[in-house]
C-alpha cells in the first residue's frame, strides 16, 4: 500500500545506523516514516528512531493538503503525521509509535524500570497529548501560521478546516487564527505550556532527566514542544527556571537532537518563524493574569 503512495526521499544522514546491532537488525527490518519537517509529533518519532540508532526511509509530507490524500488516509485515517510503517504494519499516533519502537528495538531502553519513574513518564506523555499538543496548535496558528492563512478568504479557510478528520484540532486552529493569543483559548494554551515548564523544573530538582535517572520517552515527548516555544521566540518563558535551562542544554547536547531535529529544519521554515511578530507581550500578559489567579 505504501509503495503505491510513496515518494522516496532519503535525506543525507537521515538516521544513520550507529551500532553493529543496528546493522544486523537493518537486514531484517524495514522502517518507513511519513512525517513533516517541523511537525512536533513527527519530531517525537524521529527522536525515538535516532535514540535507537535505527535506519529508516523518509516520506516527507508538505501538510498542505497531502495529508488528506485518500491513499494517505488509508494509512492514517486521522489525516495527520506521523505514520510509521514497519515491515508492512502501520502504526499511528506519535506516543504509540514511541512505545512500539521501544518494544521492538529494546536497546537502549526508553522506559524507566522503576514503577514510580514509569508513572512519571506516563504522566508526561498524557500532559503532552491532552494539553500541550492542543496548546501548541493554538500558539502556532495564532502566530506563525496566521499570516499564510490570511491570504485565504474565510470561506476558503473554513472549507479547508472542514475537510480535516480531526475536527477538534480544526476548532483550535480556527479559534487561534480568528481570536489570537489573548483569547480564552490563548490563555488556556499559555497555562498548559506553563504547567509543562513547571513539571520540567520540578523533575530536574530530582535528577537530570524527566522520569528517573535515565533519558526516557518523557524527555522525547517534551522536546518538540520546547523547540516550538524557542522557534516562537518564547524561551523567555523559562528565564526564571534554571532547572529547565539546564535540562534543555542536556537535550540539545544529545546527538539525536542534531539527527532528528536540526537536520530537518529548512531555511524557509527558520525564516518563517524569524519573521514573526514577538508574541511575548501577549503571552506574558496571560502568564501575569494566571499568576494573579494563583495568589
Ligand atoms: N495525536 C496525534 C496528533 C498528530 C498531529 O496533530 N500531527 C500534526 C503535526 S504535529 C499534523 O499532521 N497536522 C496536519 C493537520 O492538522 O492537518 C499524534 O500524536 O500523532
Amino acid at each position: 500500500m505504501f509503495w503505491e503512495y510513496g515518494k522516496w526521499i532519503i535525506p543525507e544522514g537521515a538516521a544513520l545506523c550507529s551500532s553493529y546491532s543496528c546493522i544486523k537488525r537493518k537486514e531484517k527490518t524495514m522502517l518507513e516514516l511519513y512525517h513533516g519537517y517541523t511537525s512536533v509529533c513527527a519530531q517525537k518519532a524521529r527522536l525515538t528512531l535516532a535514540e535507537k540508532g535505527l535506519e529508516w526511509a523518509s516520506h516527507v509530507m508538505d501538510l498542505n493538503g497531502d495529508q488528506l490524500d485518500p491513499a494517505y488516509l488509508k494509512l492514517n485515517p486521522n489525516g495527520v503525521v506521523p505514520t510509521l510503517v514497519h515491515n508492512g504494519h502501520v502504526i499511528v499516533e506519535s506516543t504509540v509509535i514511541m512505545h512500539y519502537l521501544d518494544d521492538i528495538f529494546t536497546e537502549p531502553p526508553l522506559m524507566p524500570r522503576d514503577p514510580l519513574d514509569r508513572t512519571r513518564a506516563h504522566l508526561f506523555k498524557k500532559l503532552m497529548d491532552e494539553y500541550v499538543h492542543p496548546a501548541c496548535i493554538v500558539f502556532t496558528f495564532a502566530t506563525a501560521n496566521r499570516a499564510p492563512l490570511a491570504n485565504l478568504s474565510k470561506e476558503q479557510h473554513d472549507a479547508q478546516l472542514a475537510k480535516a478528520p480531526l475536527q477538534r484540532q480544526s476548532e483550535y486552529k480556527r479559534a487561534a487564527v480568528e481570536e489570537g493569543l489573548g483569547s480564552p483559548m490563548g490563555k488556556e494554551a499559555t497555562k498548559s505550556f506553563a504547567k509543562l515548564l513547571k513539571w520540567i523544573q520540578e523533575s530536574t530538582e530530582r535528577g537530570p532527566w524527566l522520569a528517573g535517572p535515565e533519558y526516557s520517552v518523557a524527555d522525547i515527548a517534551a522536546t518538540p514542544y520546547m523547540v516550538r516555544l524557542e522557534m516562537l521566540k518564547l524561551s523567555r518563558m523559562w528565564d526564571d527556571k534554571p532547572g529547565v535551562a539546564g535540562w534543555w542544554k542536556r537535550i540539545k547536547a544529545r546527538p539525536s537532537y542534531q539527527t532528528a531535529l536540526t537536520k530537518w529544519l529548512r531555511s524557509e521554515d527558520i525564516a518563517r518563524y524569524e519573521k514573526l511578530n514577538d508574541p511575548w507581550t501577549e503571552v506574558s500578559k496571560n502568564l501575569a493574569a494566571e499568576a494573579r489567579v494563583g495568589q
